[in-house]
């Protein structure tokens, strides 16, 4: 017999995200991912002007912040057959590594790493060791033992007023928690440290963009215009100011996250055989340094694995109308026709079939998410940092290479290990050092250009609509931090006849297709240990893995869209 339980809401995650999980021997049997939102971005897009589109996409989410923009102008510049300067792709490029970097340090430290740090145990580490222990595994200069001995005091005060504010809920004392008090004060500390230093990085977003989060796009290019000598525009100063935040963005990831993520998972190698799930991932490819249209420019390449098999990468077409379809088998939407539905041709009717809250469970032989179900080629996909580090590796790209090779080295963990949790959580940390440092290469290059005396920002021949073809079609593709990310556009009579996102979480959170085939949450979440079904802690280190987005997933609140709260995990 098995149990069924249910965690509602998934806490530390972005959005409304419902795992049901049968449990059986102390183990997942099986598990059901459910979006419990809907929003409908695609209605509030018809009949605009396609120009505006960035601005509304944006919103989806405050998390990915920006992707969705530049997911939105590249689909338009695609469908209209515009080329953007080199200095708007190098600050698109700048800005993409920025949000990576932000994105990544605060998914491992304020959403993911209280699944492996216990907290509470922390309180009884010896600061002296503790500053041994950082010592040796880092330069970062905050680690001398009166500083862990002060933050411990504070901690303690907080805890003895019973009050655990960030920290409340948490399955504290947990027996699968295996960390040494001294590591999880380590993590303890730069969780607080991560909260300061994220506020830094984003200036690099207000600084070409003018905010954050949200920051402007441009059809055509990008909103900010080049004058070094000019108070307001990009002048010297910012320009020297945005090398300096991500130089420092650079030592934080090289010197705190990295040396931490390895300190980690050096106690949780279990984790290297749990939660593998599919073994399919696809890369769109992304950053590019020739023009986006040049794929083989990508610092990010494109390519999909099959069955774990690295010895084969197989191209993406994002075009070809049997390659990406969603599938709506089991969730709350009606298509007029059946089948798969290239996003071209894509339809967003909602039609909830559910049971009526309060309810105790979801009857998941019938519809029971609001995500469609994305597939490539008829294949359930994992998408995100494992997916890209593994294409990269396995297109024989030597910067992946090396950081892969010596991270299984440093760990002493086989390759197989990457198809797992832990390889999901170590692949974010890796590409994380990638990007830091192609972040300074593409400023590097932006501000050679403009040595060079070119300054043009944005490409404005095609802006009138009056140059433009009655109907265009356009896709534009990103590797959001969450992975994969594509939108689709048709363009008719200068206005959006129709526009549909295929997001990264819909690819990993989504529930199974016509065929019964599981996407990766739930196939991820199979044969997983659970030492407690009250404390559940093992789901959320797997589902916390693929650091899941429903904003994103389900593109506007129903206002019905009540959940019930079963298990309440870290806060809400
Ligand atoms: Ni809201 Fe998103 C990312 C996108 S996830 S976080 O990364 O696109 O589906
Ligand atoms: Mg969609």
């Amino acid at each position: 017999m098995s149990t069924r339980i249910v965690v509602d809401p998934v806490t530390r995650i972005e959005g409304h995200l419902r795992i049901e999980a049968d449990i059986e021997n102390g183990k997942i049997k099986d598990a059901f991912s459910s979006g419990t939102m809907v929003r409908l971005l695609e209605e509030i897009l018809r009949g605009r002007d396609p120009r505006d589109a960035w601005a509304y996409v944006g919103r989806v989410c405050g998390v990915c912040t920006s992707v969705h923009s530049l997911t939105s102008v590249r689909c338009v510049e695609d469908a209209l057959d515009i080329v953007i300067p080199p200095n708007a792709e190098m600050v698109r490029n700048i800005m993409f590594c920025a949000q990576y970097m932000h994105d990544h340090v605060v998914h491992f430290y304020h959403l993911h790493a209280m699944d492996w740090v216990d907290v509470v145990n922390a309180l009884k580490a010896d600061p002296k060791k503790t500053s041994e222990l950082a010592q040796s595994i880092s330069n970062w200069p905050k680690s001398s033992p009166g500083y862990f001995s002060d933050l411990q005091k504070r901690i303690t005060k907080f805890v003895e007023s019973g009050q655990l504010g960030i920290f409340s809920n948490g399955y504290w004392g947990h027996s699968a928690y295996k960390l040494p008090a001294e590591v999880n004060l380590i993590g303890l500390a730069h969780y607080l440290e991560a909260l300061e230093w994220q506020k830094e990085i984003v200036k690099v977003h207000t600084i070409f963009g003018g905010k954050n989060p949200h920051p402007n796009y441009l059809v055509g290019g990008m909103a900010c215009a080049i004058s070094t000598d000019d108070v307001s525009g990009l002048n010297a100063e910012r320009l020297a100011y945005v090398g300096q935040l991500l130089q420092q963005g650079k030592e934080f990831i090289e010197q705190v996250y990295i040396p931490d993520l390895m300190a980690i998972a050096s106690f949780y190698k279990d984790w290297g055989a749990i939660g593998g799930g599919l073994g399919n991932y696809m890369s769109y490819g992304d950053l590019p340094w020739n023009g986006y249209r040049d794929t083989s420019s990508y610092k990010f390449p494109q390519g999909a694995i099959l069955n774990k098999d690295i010895s084969k990468v197989y191209d993406v077409d994002l075009r070809k109308e049997d390659e990406v379809q969603e599938f709506i088998d089991n969730s709350w939407y009606e298509y007029k026709g059946k089948g798969g539905l290239h996003p071209w041709k894509g339809e967003s009717k909602i039609n909830y079939t559910g049971p009526k809250p309060p309810f105790e469970n979801l009857d998941t032989t019938k519809a029971y998410s609001y995500l469609k179900t994305p597939r490539w080629k008829g294949n359930a996909m994992e998408v995100g940092p494992l997916a890209r580090v593994l294409v990269g590796y396995a297109r024989g790209r030597e910067e992946f290479k090396m950081v892969v090779d010596k991270a299984l080295k440093d760990l002493n963990v086989p390759v197989t290990a990457l198809f797992s949790t832990l390889g999901r959580t170590a692949a974010r940390g890796l590409e994380s050092t990638l990007v830091a440092q192609w972040g300074l290469d593409f400023y590097n290059q932006l501000i050679d250009n403009i040595k060079k005396g070119d300054v043009r920002m944005a490409d404005s021949s095609k802006r009138n609509p009056e140059k433009w073809p009655a109907k265009a079609l356009g896709v534009g593709h990103s590797e959001a931090p969450r992975g994969a990310l594509a939108h689709w556009i048709n363009i008719e009579d200068e206005k959006i006849a129709n526009y549909q996102l295929v997001v990264p979480t819909t690819w990993n959170a989504s529930p199974r297709d016509g065929k019964g085939q599981v996407s990766a949450y739930e196939a991820a979440l199979r044969d997983t240990p659970i030492a407690d079904p009250k404390q559940p802690v093992e789901i959320l280190r797997t589902v916390h893995s693929f650091d899941p987005c429903l904003a994103c997933a389900v593109h506007l609140y129903d206002e019905e869209g009540k959940h019930i709260s079963r298990i309440s995990v870290l806060g809400d």
